[in-house]
């Protein structure tokens, strides 16, 4: 028996004595310091109740320790959910009732908040904060930096990640073992990803992107990785030149081409540079190219399947296309309706099946079923289209859905809120087109009555509520909401009304 996640991201490493993580401020870790401090923080784990199977929650800043924890958690047989650090007290307090995790770990400063419905669910809490400092960390110290792995099959979970919904209401994706480990495997390969290379990590680690596309596929490649808290624009630059893999969002791209400093020159022993979670603009692309020489590579996921196509590392990375099926994918466009798969070219639903593709929405069977289809492909919710030579075009979304920086935000979420307050009638919540997010959160509202309208008060509450990254950036007051024959509200109107 074996746990093949952990085995293969940490103890079978090739790698055991050079530096691994490295954080601004912090000594740099090799793969033994990193596997020592694993072990201890497993034994907390236990020593707080950690059966396999049972969730370890996580909200807290992006350190090396929270790394550990991730890794620790998989060694010890638990499954790891991480939360966005913006989250506030009620988007936690669901997720805390909603998983149930046996040990939830936060910032010292959020305890006061969330201890009543941690103690409710049952959890355990233990502390971590900006730097890594707390309770999670003193009390792994006084751990024995002994520990044996507990034996996980490849269909186990390994971690739970929410994504929002068309309904408001959050769906925890059921990742196992195997989804995240063939992934990672089949992209370091395609990716050529070798323990040469230096990754500069800026994005976040509470979603699949910052944790299984960037980390999971460097520490299986036993890769360097210079984590940086945040996109820091000066950080990065200054980090280019001695690096060889930068994995962002499109706003990474093109904040680093708005500055005078990205060249030919600082980039020459990059290696890639590799773009997702949001559509790429083909004149960032070409722009790109042109400054520094390299073809950004774009890649294409979600959260329940992992990575699902990738331009190619040799051969043509083709701007506005997503590329083609990784090798262990299976992909086809259909009919939305019938499932009937489309001719080539014509503009359909994206399904996905594979080893990526993970085991249903927690405590969702429902739910679950309906994304599935009867012959194990999951319908993704995203619209495309194949050229002859098999390239991917994502050309829309049939979810009700805006992307902001990498960041998804469903709007019935956010219009649930803001109905909530006594002064709105109605709110229609929609994205438009923004230079640095690619989208920007905007809402249309209609009063109760048009005299009573308090912007201020409106913001104090969405701020109350909802992350930062979900709030609206601009509201536009309306008489009424423009409605198709059936009622429903047209959003595409609403975004062509207000995109200039
Ligand atoms: C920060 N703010 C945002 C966003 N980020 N508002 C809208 N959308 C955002 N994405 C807020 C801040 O709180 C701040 O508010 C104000 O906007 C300006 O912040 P700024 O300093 O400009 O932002 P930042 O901190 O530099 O962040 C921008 C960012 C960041 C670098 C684009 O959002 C980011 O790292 N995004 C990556 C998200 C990601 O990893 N997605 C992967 C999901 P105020 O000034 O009022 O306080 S996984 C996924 O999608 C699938 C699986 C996939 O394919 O990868
Ligand atoms: P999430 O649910 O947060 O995992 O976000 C997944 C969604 O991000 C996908 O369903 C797509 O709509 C979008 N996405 C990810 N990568 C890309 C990309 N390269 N181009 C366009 N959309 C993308």
């Amino acid at each position: 028996m074996a746990n093949p996640l952990y085995d293969n991201l940490i103890s079978k490493n090739s790698n055991k004595n050079t530096c691994f993580l490295e954080q601004s401020g912090k000594a740099a870790v090799s793969f033994c310091q990193f596997s020592e401090s694993t072990n201890q923080v497993a034994n907390l784990l236990v020593k707080y109740g950690l059966q396999p199977g049972d969730r370890v929650a996580v909200q807290a800043a992006k350190t090396i320790e929270i790394i550990i924890l991730y890794a620790a958690t998989i060694q010890a047989g638990g499954v790891f959910l991480s939360l966005n650090t913006d989250y506030k007290k009620d988007e936690v307090a669901y997720f805390l009732k909603d998983a149930k995790p046996r040990i939830f770990v936060c910032d010292p400063y959020k305890v006061e908040d969330l201890k009543k419905v941690a103690s409710q669910v049952d959890s355990k809490i233990l502390t971590a904060d900006a730097h890594g400092k707390g309770s999670l960390l003193s009390e792994a110290n006084l751990m024995s930096k002994i520990f044996n792995t507990v034996d996980r099959k490849p269909d186990d979970l390994a971690a739970l990640l929410y994504t929002s919904g068309t309904t408001g209401r959050s769906k925890g994706a059921m990742l196992t073992q195997n989804n995240l480990l063939s992934n990672a495997k089949t992209l370091k390969k395609l990716w050529q990803v070798t323990k040469s290379d230096i990754l500069i990590h800026a994005l976040p680690i509470f979603h699949t992107h910052g944790l299984f596309v960037a980390l999971n596929t460097a520490m299986l490649a036993g890769a360097k990785v210079n984590f940086i808290p945040k996109f820091d624009i000066d950080e990065i630059i200054e980090r280019l030149h001695a690096s060889t893999l930068l994995m962002g969002v499109p706003t990474f791209y093109t904040r680093l081409l708005a500055d005078y400093r990205l060249t030919e020159e600082l980039t020459k022993n990059m290696r890639l540079f590799i773009s997702g979670s949001a559509p790429l603009l083909s004149e960032t692309h070409e722009e790109f190219t042109k400054r520094t020489g390299h073809h950004i590579l774009e890649r294409y996921g979600m959260t329940e399947t992992n990575m699902i196509t990738s331009n190619p590392y040799h051969g043509e990375r083709r701007p506005g296309t997503v590329g083609k099926p990784l090798a262990d994918v299976q992909m086809k466009i259909t009919d939305p309706e019938t499932g009937t798969e489309m001719a080539e070219g014509e503009i359909g639903m994206i399904e996905v099946r594979g080893p990526n593709v993970f085991k249903g929405y927690w405590n969702m069977p429902d739910k679950t079923a309906l994304e599935f289809r009867k012959t194990g492909y999951f319908i993704t919710g995203d619209l495309g289209k194949l050229s002859s030579d098999g390239y991917l075009s994502i050309v829309g979304r049939e979810k009700d859905l805006i992307i902001s920086g990498g960041y998804n935000v469903y709007p019935k979420e956010v219009e649930d809120i803001l109905n909530e307050l006594n002064q709105i009638d109605e709110a229609a919540v929609f994205g438009i087109q923004d230079n640095d997010l690619g989208e920007r959160v905007v809402a249309a509202l209609v009063l109760e009555n048009d005299k009573n309208f308090n912007r201020r008060k409106i913001e104090v509450f969405a701020n109350e509520k909802l992350a930062r990254y979900k709030q609206p950036k601009e509201y536009f007051v309306l008489d009424s909401l423009p409605r198709n024959s059936m009622g429903k509200v047209q959003k595409n109107e609403l975004r062509k009304r207000f995109s200039s």
